[in-house]
């Protein structure tokens, strides 16, 4: 579809020598994912950190809130070999260079502390006036993916992109974008193609295709057994979670039932309540339409086609986890002009 090229609008180049002299004096860099990082904001971490030690002589460490739970995120850190800190474990120093990638200051859905200085934001979701306190904020919400942004970063200062760096900015553009099907623009075109002579595909195929336990199995006949269907939109509550993004995994997996522009799935995990939204391509507000269903209630974000949420009020028991989901099946339900007091479920044989 060359006539999307013409749509893109063009971009001054980044100042990125500028902002790293910026940063000359620093010893550490701390650089912050979102809570339970996906493909995305893990390549982007971990080039930005090749960038951080190649320019700047810095040590760094990657910092996230919350869980690597999904088996193909967990199968990417293993055979890659990247190193995470739980927030937990870090302490900030005020000499420190704090970064963060794929996310912004208080959204909500990372873990560096609400009004804490920063000095890098970088991402592909719209921007928010928070992130204009980074000295070097580069936001192109615009993008398929924040690793298409590190990678030109690293272009642009002509520094190697091993198999292994390369096989992680593959993994998080194709998963980002399915396959480039999904909000791509020529910008991640441009940076697969590159990308692909440099793919270790015998590592690729064990991050696509990791084995998964019994409960992975379990979790699934409960999304499959659970699902309701309620015209175009598809709600399932998957009760107690294994991990917080198995919520965003079983959207995914249920937008490809034929009747199916809208997904919600909700679950908990650790008392709180995680909700996640995938719509059509055709349908593109995800985040706009997760933000007005959550309202004050919690922290939502997301772009066209993806959202996700997190209840701020604790969610102990199912019941409570039943009464947020009919609440948020509701308010979509609303927004669409869908009845949803009679699911039909998506199997007949449910029980
Ligand atoms: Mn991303």
């Amino acid at each position: 579809m060359t006539s999307s090229l013409a749509l893109e609008t063009p971009r001054p180049p980044f100042p990125l020598q500028e902002k790293l002299d910026g940063l000359r004096d620093r010893r550490r860099a701390v650089i912050y994912m979102h809570d339970n990082p996906d493909p995305d904001a893990l390549a982007a971490a971990w080039g930005l950190s090749h960038l951080f030690v190649h320019e700047l002589g810095v040590s760094v460490t990657l910092a996230h809130g919350g869980i690597v739970g999904r088996a193909q995120n967990r199968a990417m850190v293993e055979n890659l070999g990247i190193s995470l800190t739980p927030v937990e474990m870090v302490k900030l120093e005020p000499t420190d260079l704090i970064a963060m990638v794929d996310s912004q200051p208080e959204t909500g859905n990372n873990s560096l502390p609400a009004g804490h200085r920063i000095d890098v934001v970088i991402d592909h979701h719209p921007p928010r006036a928070e992130s204009q306190r980074a000295p070097w904020c580069d936001i192109r919400a615009d993008l398929g993916a924040t690793s298409t942004i590190i990678f030109e970063y690293l272009r642009d200062r002509k520094i190697t992109v091993d198999a292994p760096l390369a096989t992680a900015f593959f993994f998080a553009l194709r998963t980002e974008t399915r396959d480039l099907g999904r909000e791509a623009t020529e910008s991640e075109r441009e940076a697969y193609l590159l990308l692909v002579p440099s793919v270790d595909h015998a590592l690729l195929y064990r991050m696509n295709h990791p084995k998964v336990s019994r409960a992975h199995f379990a979790a699934l006949d409960r999304a499959l057994r659970s699902a309701q269907v309620h015209g175009e939109l598809v709600a399932i509550n998957l009760g107690a979670l294994g991990y917080p993004d198995l919520v965003a995994e079983i959207a995914d997996l249920m937008l490809s039932y034929e009747q199916a522009k809208y997904v919600l799935c909700v679950g908990r995990f650790r008392g709180l309540a995680y909700a996640s939204l995938r719509t059509e391509a055709s349908e593109s507000r995800a985040g706009t339409i997760m933000r007005s269903i959550v309202g004050s209630e919690g922290a939502a974000g997301g772009h066209g086609t993806m959202a996700g949420a997190r209840l701020f009020a604790k969610v102990r028991s199912a019941n409570a986890l039943d009464e947020a989901f009919t609440m948020l099946v509701g308010r979509l339900g609303h927004l669409l002009g869908q009845d949803t007091s009679k699911p039909d479920w998506l199997l007949a044989s449910r029980i």
